[in-house]
C-alpha cells in the first residue's frame, strides 16, 4: 500500500511544538509497511511571514511555501530513509519518487494549502490513502471549541465542503482551515479517502494507521 502522510506544520516548525525526532522515527516505522510520501505544512512561522509579507495573496502564499519547504527539509535531515531534496513541482515529485525512499514535500504553488499538496502528491504516486495528522483529533460538526460539538466519524468530501462553507471558511494564505476546497475536489475526482487523526503524539501514529483508528474518515 502507498500512503501520503500530511503533517501539520505546527509539529515541525520552530516556535510551535516541534516533534521532529518523534516524526522521524514514525516515518521510519511506517516505511517498513508502506510506500510513503510525506507533506509538511508551514506552522506558525509561515503565518508570521504571511503577516509580514505585502498584501498580495500570491506573495503571501509564496513565502508560506518557502517556510513549508524549510520544515520539510528539516524533517528530511532527521529521517535516514528520506530523500534530502525537497521537490518544488509536480514533475519533481515524479522524478524523485521511487517508492523506496520516503519523499518529503512542502508547498508547490500559490492558491492552495499543503492539504491540497497532499492530495496532488497522492494522485501522482497512486496513494491508497491520505492520513492527515493535525492539531485536532477529528472533524466536528461545529468548531470544537463550541459546546455540544460532535465528532464526525465518516463524511463525504462534498458534504464536508458544504459544512466548512457554513463556517467562517476562508481560502486565504495561512488560513486554509483544516482542508481546502482543492484538496477535497482532488480527493473526490481520484477517489482518495482522507483519514484525520491527532498529530501531537507521533509515536502513536503507526498503530493508529494499523488499526485504522481514525478520528474522521473523509470519503470520496
Ligand atoms: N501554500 C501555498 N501553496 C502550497 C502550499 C502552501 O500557497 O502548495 C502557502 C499558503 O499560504 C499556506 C502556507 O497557508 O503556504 C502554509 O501552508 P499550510 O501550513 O497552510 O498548509
Amino acid at each position: 500500500k502507498t500512503l501520503v502522510l500530511k503533517i501539520s506544520g505546527k509539529f515541525v516548525s520552530p516556535y510551535d511544538t516541534p516533534l521532529v525526532e518523534g516524526y522521524a522515527k514514525t516515518l521510519e516505522a511506517l516505511r517498513r509497511k508502506y510506500k510513503l510520501a510525506v507533506v509538511v505544512g508551514g506552522g506558525s512561522v509561515a503565518r508570521k511571514y504571511i503577516e509580514l509579507a505585502p498584501p498580495s495573496k500570491g506573495l503571501k502564499d509564496l513565502i508560506g511555501i518557502e517556510v513549508s519547504r524549510l520544515n520539510a527539509l528539516l524533517l528530511s535531515m532527521h529521517t535516514p530513509s528520506a530523500k534530502k531534496v525537497i521537490p518544488k513541482s509536480a514533475s519533481e515529485v515524479l522524478e524523485l519518487w521511487d517508492g523506496e525512499d520516503i519523499l518529503i514535500v512542502g508547498g508547490l504553488q500559490p492558491g492552495q494549502s499543503t492539504n491540497a499538496v497532499a492530495l496532488v502528491v497522492a494522485e501522482l504516486v497512486g496513494a491508497d490513502l491520505v492520513v492527515n495528522a493535525t492539531t485536532v483529533d477529528a472533524v466536528y460538526d461545529k468548531p470544537p471549541s463550541q459546546p455540544g460539538a460532535k465528532r464526525i466519524e465518516k463524511i463525504k468530501a462534498r458534504e464536508l465542503q458544504r459544512l466548512l462553507e457554513s463556517f467562517d471558511w476562508k481560502n486565504e494564505p495561512g488560513r486554509y482551515e483544516l482542508m481546502d476546497s482543492i484538496a477535497l475536489q482532488i480527493a473526490e475526482r481520484s477517489k482518495i479517502p482522507i483519514a484525520v487523526i491527532y498529530g501531537g503524539e507521533p509515536e502513536r501514529i503507526p498503530s493508529i494507521v494499523e488499526e485504522e483508528a481514525w478520528g474522521t474518515l473523509i470519503l470520496p
